[in-house]
């Protein structure tokens, strides 16, 4: 299996990405909960963490605010995302391209294919193109790899999250971010389908920090390389101490109790 272990997208093996391109995905109502978030420099102070191995933003984010951390953070750039207003079949804009990420000082790119939906041909021929571009620029490559449309019944089926991670080891990804199946057996299933490419737990909706560090914990005992996380940690008041927590976890390997013990 090709090593990313030289990328600054790895700390010890280990992936922690901060997703930050909700403001896009979802909109303002993901900043509610924490008014101060919808600022990206909160987001970029944050992601300064130790445990932080990069920052995944769109264009946008990464033109108006990266020049000021660039020393401090890594850039993961999100090449395609698109608004909660579209009403369609899941599809997603390329709206940025590889060598213009690598020009803002991208270190490593993210893609999302919504494999069973109706645009996924067009959609994995626009990953191609973003790999093999990737691939010249030695970025490494990120597939946000989320079964939806209508090809897909439950999109929380372990098999149908196996088969997410599959298609980012078959079509050339890094890593695959892939939903959390539920429990640490059936994420088992899902990293053993995924050869040596690398498997990380996407965050999702946030929820006790009990219930969340669990899964990752449950992801981390897999064999998943880590996470990528979004409103678990910019949804709180105080997300250095969950990032604390998680640093445990993931790169410390601890027991979820230490881990807890982080927090107030
Ligand atoms: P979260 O940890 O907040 O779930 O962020 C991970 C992420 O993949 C983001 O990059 C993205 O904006 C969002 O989840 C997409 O979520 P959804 O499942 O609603 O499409």
């Amino acid at each position: 299996m090709r090593p990313i272990k030289d990328t600054p997208l790895t700390r010890d093996g280990k992936v922690l990405v901060l997703a930050y391109d909700h403001g896009l995905e979802h909109g303002p109502v993901d900043f509610g909960a924490v008014p101060e978030s919808a600022d990206p420099d909160h987001v970029f102070e944050i992601a300064k963490h130790p445990a932080v191995t990069s920052l995944a933003v769109q264009k946008g984010i990464a033109e108006g605010y990266y020049p000021s951390y660039a020393d401090d953070v890594t850039l993961l750039a999100k090449l395609n995302g698109t608004s909660n207003l579209w009403m369609g079949e899941p599809n997603s804009a390329v709206n940025c391209s590889v060598e213009y990420a690598a020009e803002i000082g991208a270190d490593a790119v993210g893609f999302t294919l919504y494999g069973g939906a109706n645009n996924e041909v067009g959609m994995a021929e626009e990953f191609r193109e973003i790999q093999e571009a990737a691939r010249a620029q030695g970025l490494p490559v990120v597939m946000w790899s989320y079964p939806r449309g209508q090809g897909v019944k439950n999109d929380k089926k372990p098999k149908t999250i196996a088969y997410a991670a599959r298609q980012g080891l078959e079509l050339g990804a890094d890593v695959s971010k892939v939903k959390y199946p539920g429990s640490t057996a059936a994420m088992k299933d899902v990293v053993d389908m995924a050869g040596g490419m690398k498997v990380i737990m996407s965050g999702g909706s946030k929820r006790t920090d009990e219930a969340f560090l669990s899964d990752v914990k449950g992801a981390i005992d897999a064999g998943a390389a880590g996470l990528a996380v979004g409103r678990n940690v910019f949804q709180r008041e105080n997300p250095e101490q969950l990032l604390d927590a998680l640093e445990q976890i993931i790169f410390e390997e601890a027991p979820l109790d230490t881990a807890l013990s982080q927090l107030d």
